[in-house]
């Protein structure tokens, strides 16, 4: 379902473990910071709901998305985290930078889940343009970051 269709935000948190004993790794692209900072204080606030720890959540930043995937190694690689949660906002352009960068991300990401065994969430958003960015940041469709947050606490159930 197209996330305009959808409110990313809405979910039955019953389903969710209680994430107090679980370690977080968050990573922040600092490209488009204003959206990526929204999407990061809707997965903080989220995990901590959910009765995550604050001194268990360690938030890391890189300088955009492509940098994602190497941050999420360094993170997932440690016995000290439990799960990566990786937000960033790529917004398309005039040229197809978008595509490399999402691409790469998207390979990139579900290749360091594989690797190290443990959820690292995409949590890129990634828009024509900066308002549908906005719309999904906490805006009229909801917040991608708590959805990523979500998705990691699922995925420690396993
Ligand atoms: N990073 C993002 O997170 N979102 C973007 O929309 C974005 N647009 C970019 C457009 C161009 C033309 C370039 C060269 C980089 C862009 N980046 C963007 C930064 C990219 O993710 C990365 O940080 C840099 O390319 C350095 O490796």
């Amino acid at each position: 379902m197209a996330s305009a269709l959808k409110n990313l935000s809405e979910y039955n948190s019953d389903k969710l473990i209680d994430a107090s004993g679980k370690r977080f790794g968050l990573i922040v692209a600092e490209w488009n910071k204003e959206i990526t900072d929204a999407l990061c204080k809707g997965a903080y606030d989220t995990l901590i709901k959910h009765g995550a720890l604050p001194q268990n959540i360690h938030r890391n930043t890189v300088p955009g998305s492509y940098e994602l995937p190497l941050g999420a190694q360094f993170l997932a690689s440690s016995q000290e985290i439990d799960a990566v949660i990786c937000l960033g906002v790529v917004i398309k352009g005039d040229t197809k930078h978008d595509d490399y960068i999402n691409h790469a991300v998207a390979k990139g990401l579900i290749d360091v889940s594989l690797k190290f065994n443990k959820p690292v969430v995409f949590g890129v958003v990634t828009t024509n343009d900066l308002q549908q960015a906005l719309d999904r940041a906490g805006g009229k469709h909801g917040n991608k970051g708590v959805e990523a947050a979500v998705a990691a606490i699922h995925m420690l159930s396993f």
